[in-house]
C-alpha cells in the first residue's frame, strides 16, 4: 500500500501535464497508465495548438523543443470549390497565432519532464479502479504483473480518455451525457514528405479533406471516409488521388506524395458529460468530453481543463481553499461547451452528410459566402479557432 495526494488515472497528455504542474507546486502524485509507454508514444493524434496551450506550456518551462520545432501560423485556410480561398486569420483578428506541433512530441516532452523530476508513472497498470470517491479517504487499486496494489489519496484525477474507467465510475443518476455521432470518419495518413506551407481545410462534393503538418519533412493529411471503410480499402495510391481530387489545383499540384508511414481511421463524435466531478474525483480531457477534430480542439480542451484543475488543487493544498474545486466543473464546462459548439458547427460546414438535401447544401454554401464577405463573421471564427481565453 502507498499514499499520495493525487492519483492521476491515465498517462496521456492531460494526465502527464496535470502530474507535472502539481509536482511544480509541491503536490505529490502518482500516474497510473494502462498501456506501455511505447504504445502511448506511438499514438498519432492532434497537431495544432491554440495560443493558450502554447502559453501554458511556456509558463511551466516545457516549451524548449516546441519553440524550436513547432511552426507558428497566422491562421489556416478554408478552400471551397468554385470560390476564393479564405484565411481564418487569427493573427489579424486576435493578435494570436496557432502552432503546428504534434501531440506525439508533446507527450514525449512531458514524459521527459516527468522523468527528470523523478515523477512516478506506473505503466501497464491493469484493472485500475477508483474507490470510496464520496468519502474523504478515496483510494485506487490496480494490478501489475499479477499483483494487486492499493494507493490511498486525497483526490483522484480521471484523465483516462473516452474509454477510461473514471467517468464510468460515476453513477448513472449523477451523470448527464450529451452525444452526437457523425455518419463519417477521418482517414489520416502521415508521410515523410514536405507539407504545404499552410494548414488547409477543404470542402468538396466528394467530401472534406485536410492538409496539415508536423515538421518540414512530415506531412499529415486526412480525407472524410465512410464509417464502414477499412484501411485495406485505402492503399496509398487511392488515398493520394482522393486527397488531390478534393483540393483546388493550386493546392493539389503542390501536394508531394510518398509512402505512408502511418494510416488510421477515426470515427467522429461529439460528447459532453456533466458534471466533470464526483465526490473527490475530477475528470479532465477526453474522459469528460470528445469533439470532432475539425476545429482542432480536443487536446487544447484537455489542456484548459488541466489548467483549471491544477489551479483548484493548488488552491486547496496551499491555502486550504476548496472553492476552486467546487467550481471546477462549472468553469471547465463553459469552455468545453464553447468548443463543442464550434467543432460541431465547423464539422457541419465543411463536410458532406449522406442525409443532406439541396437546402442543406445551399445554406452551407451561403454560410461560406457570408464568411468571405463579412469581417465580423470571420472575426468570430478566428476568435474561437485560436481558442477562447481561460477564465481567471
Ligand atoms: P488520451 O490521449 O486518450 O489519454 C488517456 C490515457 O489514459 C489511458 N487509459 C487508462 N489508464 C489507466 N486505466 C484505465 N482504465 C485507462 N483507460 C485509458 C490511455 O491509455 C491513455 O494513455 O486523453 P487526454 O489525455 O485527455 O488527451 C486528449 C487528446 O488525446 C485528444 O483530445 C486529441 O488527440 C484530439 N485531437 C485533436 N486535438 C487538438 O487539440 N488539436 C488537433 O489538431 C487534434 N487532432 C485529435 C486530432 C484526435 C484525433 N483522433 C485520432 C481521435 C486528430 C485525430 C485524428
Ligand atoms: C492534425 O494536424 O492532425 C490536425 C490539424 C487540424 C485539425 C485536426 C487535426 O483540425
Amino acid at each position: 500500500m502507498e499514499r499520495t495526494k493525487v492519483v492521476v488515472i491515465g498517462g496521456g497528455p492531460a494526465g502527464l501535464l496535470l502530474s507535472h504542474i502539481l509536482d511544480l507546486n509541491g503536490i505529490d502524485n502518482i500516474v497510473l497508465e494502462q498501456k506501455s509507454r511505447a504504445y502511448v508514444l506511438s499514438r498519432i493524434r492532434a497537431g495544432v495548438l491554440e495560443a493558450g496551450s502554447v502559453d501554458l506550456l511556456r509558463s511551466i518551462g516545457l516549451s524548449e523543443r516546441m519553440d524550436r520545432e513547432g511552426k507558428a501560423h497566422d491562421g489556416s485556410f478554408i478552400v471551397w470549390a468554385g470560390s476564393e480561398k479564405l484565411l481564418i486569420d487569427t493573427m489579424k483578428y486576435t493578435g494570436r497565432e496557432m502552432t503546428a506541433y504534434g501531440q506525439t512530441s508533446i507527450t514525449e516532452d512531458l514524459y521527459a519532464a516527468r522523468d527528470n523530476a523523478g515523477g512516478q508513472i506506473i505503466d501497464e497498470a491493469e484493472d485500475v479502479k477508483p474507490h470510496d470517491l464520496v468519502t474523504e479517504k478515496p483510494f485506487v487499486t490496480y494490478f501489475k504483473n499479477g499483483q494487486e496494489y492499493k494507493i490511498e489519496c486525497e483526490f483522484v484525477a480521471g484523465c483516462d480518455g473516452f474509454h477510461g474507467v473514471s467517468r464510468s465510475s460515476i453513477p448513472d443518476n449523477v451523470l448527464k451525457t450529451y452525444e452526437k455521432g457523425y455518419p463519417f470518419g477521418w482517414l489520416g495518413i502521415m508521410s515523410e514528405t514536405p507539407p504545404l506551407p499552410d494548414i488547409v481545410y477543404a470542402n468538396h462534393d466528394r467530401g472534406f479533406a485536410l492538409a496539415s503538418q508536423r515538421n518540414e519533412n512530415l506531412s499529415r493529411y486526412y480525407v472524410q471516409c465512410d464509417l464502414d471503410d477499412r484501411l485495406e480499402d485505402w492503399p496509398d495510391d487511392r488515398f493520394w488521388a482522393e486527397l488531390k481530387a478534393r483540393f483546388p489545383a493550386e493546392f493539389a499540384d503542390a501536394i508531394q506524395t510518398g509512402p505512408s508511414i502511418e494510416k488510421s481511421i477515426a470515427p467522429l463524435r461529439s460528447f459532453v458529460s456533466e458534471p466533470m466531478c464526483y465526490g473527490r474525483m475530477f475528470l479532465a480531457g477526453d474522459s469528460a468530453h470528445i469533439v470532432p477534430p475539425t476545429g482542432a480542439k480536443g487536446l487544447n480542451l484537455a489542456f484548459s481543463d488541466v489548467y483549471y484543475l491544477s489551479l483548484a488543487l493548488t488552491e486547496y493544498f496551499k491555502k486550504n481553499n476548496y472553492t476552486y474545486l467546487e467550481n471546477y466543473s462549472d468553469v471547465a464546462l463553459r469552455r468545453v461547451w464553447g468548443a463543442a459548439r464550434f467543432s460541431w458547427n465547423l464539422t457541419r460546414l465543411l463536410h458532406r452528410f449522406p442525409s443532406d438535401d439541396a437546402f442543406d447544401q445551399r445554406t452551407r454554401e451561403d454560410e461560406m459566402a457570408y464568411l468571405s464577405r463579412s469581417e465580423k463573421a470571420m472575426a468570430a471564427i478566428a476568435e474561437q479557432y485560436v481558442g477562447l481565453p481561460y477564465e481567471h
